[in-house]
């Protein structure tokens, strides 16, 4: 028996990639769906773990170099954020640069009030203009921000969970919102030796694996499941080839279930691949942000090169020979 309350409450969205993730011949579910509450609660957790580098470097990058930043991106402008800004990161950016204007950009509307919300208090003489779109697509800004320059502000290395051709779409779509001359500050996680980056994403505390196996819960809870969770492990494995870290669920054992009435099997040691998280080496990511039409202006990293935030300008479109 399969409820019918899941079949209409569920997003059709996360069935429809569920159900044919899952039946895919290399099964995958993107990784978007691993972000539920309790998803969400984990990242949070993950980000303060030993283990997992980014969030620690990129914000020390920020502490120390938002002031070069503001320097040659110029204070006064608006800074548009590509996601909710509800990290501690937006404030020293925001400290540093005293834009003229904020606009987060989310999809998630809940999300973007709360963090505005918050925003707002921290800095009470701030105009904030939250936009509430996916910012895959160009968006159109609010007219208040129109004749001032723009910063946006792509903080995470959340573009390393995308493959390269949707990046470089992203990034196009970020040109296209912020417009010629535009500045845009970005946070990518640099390849590194392969046991510091497993370690990152294979924690001691099994938090990323409480994470990534949080999405069965999530797919039993909303698309009336009977996935035996304790049947599958976490895996991190970095590919070289591809330049990135994957997460899998790898089956220990042969098990069949069953996801909105439809079956499923998995032989013991067959893996469904739930994210991608790419490491760019210095020229990789100049490479991968000028197919989208951004020339770096400047590069800031640690002195173990294990992050990098970067300054790009877009630049107006040449004639090339
Ligand atoms: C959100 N994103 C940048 C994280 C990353 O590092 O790729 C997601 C994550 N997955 C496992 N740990 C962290």
């Amino acid at each position: 028996m399969h409820g019918s309350q899941s079949r209409t409450d569920a997003d059709p969205a996360f069935r429809d990639d569920v159900l044919a993730g899952l039946a895919a011949p290399i099964p995958a579910v993107p990784a978007r769906w691993l972000y539920d509450l309790r998803g969400s609660e984990l990242f949070e957790q993950i980000t303060q773990l030993p283990e997992y580098y980014p969030t620690r470097v990129e914000t020390a990058l920020l502490l120390r170099y938002s002031r070069s930043v503001a320097e040659m991106a110029g204070r006064g402008d608006a800074v548009v954020e590509f996601g909710s800004g509800s990290s501690a990161k937006t404030p020293i950016l925001l400290e540093a640069v005293e834009p003229a204007a904020y606009v987060p950009i989310d999809i998630s509307g809940e999300f973007l009030m709360e963090s505005a919300a918050a925003l707002k208090k921290q800095f009470p003489l701030l105009p904030v203009y939250p936009v509430e779109a996916d910012f895959m697509q160009a968006i159109e800004l609010p007219r208040q921000v129109e004749a001032m320059g723009k910063l946006g502000f792509f903080p995470g290395s959340t573009i390393g969970n995308l493959v390269a051709r949707t990046a470089v779409d992203l990034l196009r779509a970020m040109r296209d919102t912020l417009g010629e001359g535009s500045f845009l500050l970005i946070g990518m996680d640099r390849v590194k030796d392969e046991e510091a980056l497993i370690r990152a994403y294979d924690d001691a505390q099994g938090i990323t694996a409480e994470f990534n196996l949080n999405l069965l819960h999530r797919i039993n809870a909303e698309l009336n499941g009977d996935i035996p969770v304790g049947a599958f492990r976490h895996r991190a494995i970095w590919n070289d080839k591809m330049s990135r870290i994957e997460m899998h669920l790898e089956a220990l054992q042969d098990v069949e279930f069953t996801v909105e009435g439809e079956r499923f099997q998995f032989k013991a040691g067959e893996t469904i691949h739930t994210e991608n998280s790419h490491k760019y080496g210095l020229r990789d990511s100049r490479l991968l942000l000028r197919a989208a039409g951004w020339g770096v202006a400047k590069e800031w990293t640690d002195p173990e090169e294990q992050f990098a935030i970067i300054l790009a300008q877009a630049e107006p479109p040449r004639f090339a020979p």
